[in-house]
């Protein structure tokens, strides 16, 4: 077993039954023209975690630990995005309206995909998912079952939209959570703050949070 000392106390996990989740690096929510842009979002601060996910995604890759990717993206005939969820609010531009980098939010489109740094490997899954949580209506569930995971590192964006819902829904599923607390962000610091202390509170209700040093130092 390998030992963090995260918080709100210790996370102890098996490597060989844990696999690193990494939510949403798209260019739709990091760059500007995409979702989170038409969001009225500023996507700087986004863009800041790709230094730390990317040493997250290289220590799980090195450690033997499989690394599965999610990308929150509709079919282009829109077939799997609920009208609620493009009415709402009023963006500059819908799911599924022409923008600079492709129609937004749109599988196989340029947004949709996953920035280069932070690229899949060979052979990594990637989960396509049409809700913010990566279980609704995808086969994360069989993924994970199929390589006997029973602990998740989570990291992306953001904080805590597609990531604490992913979180949640893992954890209610009996997983053990960890989330990277430096390969997360959310375009409201105060949101991030917040969904990092209900997560570890009231003895890790949700799970737990470290650093990517710290996880790098437990899988080294
Ligand atoms: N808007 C926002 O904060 N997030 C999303 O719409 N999706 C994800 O979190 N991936």
């Amino acid at each position: 077993m390998a030992r963090i000392d995260a918080a709100p106390f210790a996370y102890e996990f098996d490597p060989a039954s844990t696999a690193l989740l990494v939510i949403d690096m798209q260019r739709d929510f990091i760059e500007p023209g995409g979702f989170g842009a038409a969001l009225g979002n500023d996507t700087a601060p986004l863009r800041g975690i790709i230094p730390a996910t990317a040493r997250l995604i290289g220590a799980a890759r090195r450690a033997g630990l499989p690394v599965i990717h999610t990308r929150e993206c509709h079919r282009p005939d829109l077939s799997d995005c609920p009208p609620a969820k493009r009415s709402r609010g009023a963006p500059t531009l819908r799911i599924g309206d022409p923008g600079p980098m492709g129609r937004i939010l749109i599988a196989g489109e340029p947004g949709a995909e996953i920035v280069p740094e932070l690229a899949p490997a060979a052979g990594e899954t990637v989960i396509d998912k049409p809700g913010k949580g990566a279980f609704y209506a995808t086969d994360l569930s069989e993924a994970l079952e199929a390589r006997g995971i029973r602990s998740l590192i989570l990291a992306g964006v953001t904080t805590e939209v597609c990531v604490q819902t992913t979180m949640r829904e893992a954890n209610d599923r009996g997983y053990e959570c960890l989330l990277a607390e430096d390969a997360t962000e959310s375009y409201f610091p105060e949101f991030k703050a917040a969904t990092l202390a209900m997560i570890r509170a009231q003895g890790a209700i949700v799970g737990w949070t470290a650093t990517v040093a710290q996880i790098e130092e437990a899988l080294h």
